[in-house]
């Protein structure tokens, strides 16, 4: 299995978070990579690590605003040249929608946008979006070890499609994408829950919008990157696409993805599974009457569980019922990513379901995501997520993969 690794991800390392009432080191850090980086250079005959292509921010502008991701690319800058702390970024307050009431974003954003910390109210849903010298690079690392995952998957497919041209063979392509900081919590305008860009997202709109021949031809090597050009989009926007390919996103991380579910809510050509804990971060979204809108109406499916009494049975049990379902068969997906988050695991210090400690488990989910009705025989895009137990998380992500491998 290829994984797409880089160590400009470990660069983003902010000193502090302040959560549940406490001052903590910032729990999303760069050891967590090293952690599951460790893990696969330890089992050379299974994975093979290879480096990410550059891919402009044009794909990543298919998902994101313009002007927020100008933002996160100058808002340290910004923040240091008004005179504040270099060692952290941070918001304190946040737009709320109360608070905004009538004021249309339009006069908000040519008030606020004068000062570094309105900029991040308006950007931002909590104080987990911190930013450091070097976070918007690995920023735009993450996003384009996504992206390079999502065309070295569809090279496998087309390759083995050539191949395979007499025999009806039935085969699981997948490709790990191994980045932080994580994406799921991002919707396509505020950053918050330590993501910023939404990886997963990104990397299902462009299988979506571009053909292999597109990709070849946009990807550039990644030490071409410049940090100051980088809001320039260097490459042509997607032709019209005669039959859009229908995506399946399974996220196993323990929150609710409210960033990549809002982004697609409305998009019968995105399937968004989730499984998380409820009651717990973010709040304010994953009820299973959250079922998508409009033409994505029945196109959202979560799968809430109480983080106090799950156990390992009744998570492997809804993993296997969702995805066995009708709904989820019958959507037939040409292609699934997984968002992977780890942090369901007990032990973990940020979330954890009470009763998930088997690693056997994690090696089961693995299997599903490969054998059931709704995955079997289709591609499928691991990309990271969260998930903080650093000494676990290597074997964790591990069994995962060596699930879907076996
Ligand atoms: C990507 C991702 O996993 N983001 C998670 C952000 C969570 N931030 C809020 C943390 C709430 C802390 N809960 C502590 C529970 C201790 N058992
Ligand atoms: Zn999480």
């Amino acid at each position: 299995m290829d994984v797409i690794y880089n160590e400009d991800c470990l660069l983003h390392d902010p000193p502090f978070e302040a959560t549940r009432g406490q001052v903590k080191p910032y729990l999303e850090c760069p050891a967590r990579l090293e952690s599951i980086k460790k893990f696969i250079d330890s089992q050379p005959q299974q994975f093979n690590v290879v480096r990410p292509q550059d891919y402009s921010l044009t794909p990543i502008l298919r998902v994101h605003e313009k002007d927020y991701v100008e933002f996160l690319n100058t808002i340290y800058k910004e923040w240091v040249e008004s005179g504040m702390p270099p060692e952290i970024a941070i918001g304190s307050a946040f737009q709320h929608p109360n608070v905004i009431g009538k004021v249309s974003q339009e006069t908000i954003k040519k008030n606020v946008l004068a000062t570094p910390l309105g900029k991040i109210g308006v950007y931002s849903f909590d104080t987990a979006n911190a930013h450091t010298k070097d976070t918007w690079r690995s920023i735009y690392t993450s996003a384009q070890i996504a992206l390079s995952g999502a065309h070295k998957l569809l090279k496998l497919v087309e390759e083995s499609k050539k191949k395979d041209q007499q025999q009806d063979v039935v085969k699981n392509q997948t490709v790990y994408s191994l980045c932080r900081p994580p994406g799921h919590h991002s919707t396509s305008c505020v950053a918050g829950g330590y993501c910023f860009i939404n990886n997963a997202a990104v990397a299902t709109r462009f299988l979506q919008e571009y053909t292999l021949e597109e990709m070849d031809a946009m990807s550039r090597p990644f030490d071409s990157f410049d940090a100051s050009k980088s809001t320039v989009a260097s490459a042509p926007q997607p032709a019209d696409k005669m039959k859009k390919k229908k995506i399946m996103i399974v996220d196993i991380d323990f929150h609710h993805g409210n960033g990549t579910q809002d982004i697609f809510y409305d998009d019968p050509s995105v399937l968004y599974v989730s499984l998380h804990g409820l009651p717990g971060y973010p709040f304010f979204t994953g009820s299973t009457e959250e079922t998508g809108q409009g033409a994505g109406e029945g196109y959202n499916i979560n799968v809430p569980m109480d983080p106090k009494i799950t156990t390992d049975e009744i998570y492997i049990d809804n993993l296997t019922k969702v995805l066995n379902s009708a709904a989820t068969e019958q959507f037939n997906a040409d292609i699934i990513v997984c968002s992977m988050g780890l942090d369901t695991w007990h032990e973990d210090p940020v979330a954890g379901m009470k009763g998930l400690k088997d690693v056997e488990t994690y090696y089961k989910m693995g299997q599903l995501l490969k054998n059931s009705k709704s995955s079997v025989g289709r591609p499928l895009l691991f990309v990271q997520e969260g998930g903080y137990t650093i000494d676990k998380l290597g074997l964790l992500a591990g069994r995962v993969l060596q699930g879907y491998l076996a």
